[in-house]
Parts: C-alpha cells; sequence; structure tokens
C-alpha cells in the first residue's frame, strides 16, 4: 500500500503533494513502482496535527481519487476518521476506507461502513491523535491491541459490515512508547494476525526507527528501518504494507518472497 498524503503537515511528506498536480504524479508514480493499492490521506494524524475541516478535507481527496480512478485500476483506500470523507471518497471510486480510530470517531461510523460495502481498515490507538504520546500505557500491549481489534471487528460485524470486508492494524506509533510499545507489539505481531482477518502494517518511516537507530536519522533517512519492518511483518504473516518509498519494499519484499518459497 503505497501512502498518498495530500496535507500541509504529514509527518514525513506533508506539503509535496498538495498540489493536486503533484499529488496525482506521485500517486501515479507509486503505482509504476509496484504499489498493489494506494492509501490517500487529507488529515495528518500525527501528535499535534491541526484538525482538518470535512469539507476542506473531501476537497483534497475527492478530486485526486477520481483523477486516479480514471486512469488505473489500483484499489484506493481513504485514510480518514470522517463518514462523510469516506462515503464522498467511496463516491468517487476508492473501495477501501481506511480508519486510523476503527470506526469510533463519529456516532454513525458503523452504520456508514456497513452501508458503503466498502473494505475497512479498523486500526488500534491508545487515546486521539492530539495526546496520544503524552502517556501511554499497557501492562499488556499485544494482548490489549489483540483484544480491541478483536472487539472493534465484532462491533463492524453486529453493524453489519461484512466479515471478508475487515482488515485490522495494531497502529504502530498510535498511543505507544516509541520503544517499550512498538517493539514488543511488532515482536508478537504473529498474534494478531492469528485473529483470522487480513493485516494491514504502516510503520514506514515512523520514529521509533530514529529511536532504536540511536535517534540520529530523520523521517526522510529510515529507509532502511522500514524496510527492516515491512519484511518482519512479511514473515509474521500481514497481508499488506503501508509504506512511503514503494519501489524500494517492493523490490524488498520480492526478494524475501522469492527465497521464502524458493521455486514458486
Ligand atoms: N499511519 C499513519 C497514517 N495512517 N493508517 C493505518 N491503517 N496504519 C498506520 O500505521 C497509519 C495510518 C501515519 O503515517 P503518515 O500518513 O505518513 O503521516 P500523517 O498521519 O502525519 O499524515
Amino acid at each position: 500500500m503505497g501512502v498518498v498524503n495530500v496535507t500541509p503537515d504529514s509527518f514525513s511528506d506533508g506539503g509535496r503533494h498538495l498540489d493536486a498536480a503533484a499529488a496525482l504524479a506521485h500517486a501515479r508514480r507509486l503505482i509504476a513502482e509496484g504499489a498493489d493499492l494506494l492509501d490517500i490521506g487529507g488529515e495528518s494524524t500525527r501528535p499535534g496535527a491541526a484538525p482538518v475541516a470535512e469539507a476542506e478535507e473531501i476537497a483534497r481527496v475527492v478530486p485526486l481519487i477520481a483523477a486516479l480512478r480514471s486512469g488505473s485500476e489500483a484499489p484506493i483506500s481513504v485514510d480518514t476518521m470522517k463518514p462523510a470523507v469516506a462515503r464522498a471518497a467511496v463516491a468517487a471510486g476508492a473501495s477501501m476506507w481506511n480508519d486510523v480510530s476503527a470506526l469510533r470517531h463519529a456516532p454513525d461510523s458503523l452504520t456508514v461502513a456497513a452501508e458503503l460495502g466498502c473494505e475497512v481498515v479498523l486500526m488500534h490507538m491508545q487515546g486521539a491523535p492530539a495526546t496520544m504520546q503524552a502517556e501511554p500505557h499497557y501492562d499488556d500491549v499485544v494482548g490489549e491491541v489483540a483484544d480491541f481489534l478483536a472487539a472493534r471487528a465484532e462491533a463492524a460485524m453486529a453493524a453489519g459490515v461484512a466479515r471478508e470486508k475487515i482488515w485490522l492494524d495494531p497502529g504502530i506509533g498510535f498511543g505507544k512508547h516509541m520503544i517499550r510499545h512498538n517493539l514488543p507489539l511488532l515482536h508478537g505481531l504473529e498474534a494478531i494476525v492469528a485473529l483470522g482477518f487480513p493485516v494491514l502494517l504502516g510503520a514506514s518511516r515512523k520514529s521509533f526507527i530514529g529511536a532504536v537507530d540511536g535517534g540520529r536519522r530523520a523521517a526522510d533517512q529510515r529507509l532502511g528501518g522500514s524496510i527492516a519492518v515491512a519484511l518482519w511483518g512479511a514473515q509474521a504473516g500481514v497481508a499488506a504494507v503501508r509504506v512511503h518509498d514503494v519501489a524500494e519494499t517492493v523490490q524488498a519484499l520480492r526478494l524475501w518472497a522469492a527465497i521464502a518459497k524458493p521455486g514458486v
């Protein structure tokens, strides 16, 4: 899954693709580099990011989705917590709603997801984006994230979302201490995969990579670590990795797959 942020303030690529033509060119490049699907976002979820009004978020993502839809078959996901944005995105041709709030942000999130009939990514987050990194706490991070995701999948199905439309995501970096929570969660990733839904893993360029690497690397210098986590995820059985650097990650995954399944 290639990331296309149409935002001025995303943590690693904010402002680069805010212009419609630049966003479209970037998205097409990610498809050419081997992305199987694209995740289009119009609101940053980084800690302290400014909230974006619904109309503004729609104005950022919908024209891009419509333009992409007319020129390619690649499935499109919309990264939003707002049901109205998901609705507009699906009308424009998106087939997946990636919701970092796991359909908890709005009272009608669950019912709108069921009504849209699209695929849905339910991501774990402790707290809300603005304050989530203040003091995250877990007694058992793997168990608590797995229990939360299982409960959200149940809630989605109870609201009418089909089981085969549901994806789960452990939410690396969302209300998690860089080292004490993200690393054990990745270590125990197979417990999330064992829940029986396709798992999406998003670790690309995140701060914990810099922290493990001695805290020296800026977001755009975390490619090696991002690939390491993507391969770890593949080994654990995740169905997709959400990344900024598509060409390099695709090459790494192809090599991993060729070694993991020789002769296939
Ligand atoms: N991470 C980010 C945003 N959306 N969605 C899912 N399902 N999983 C993730 O790990 C995830 C996500 C953060 O990355 P990015 O989009 O690059 O930054 P920002 O939120 O600042 O736009």
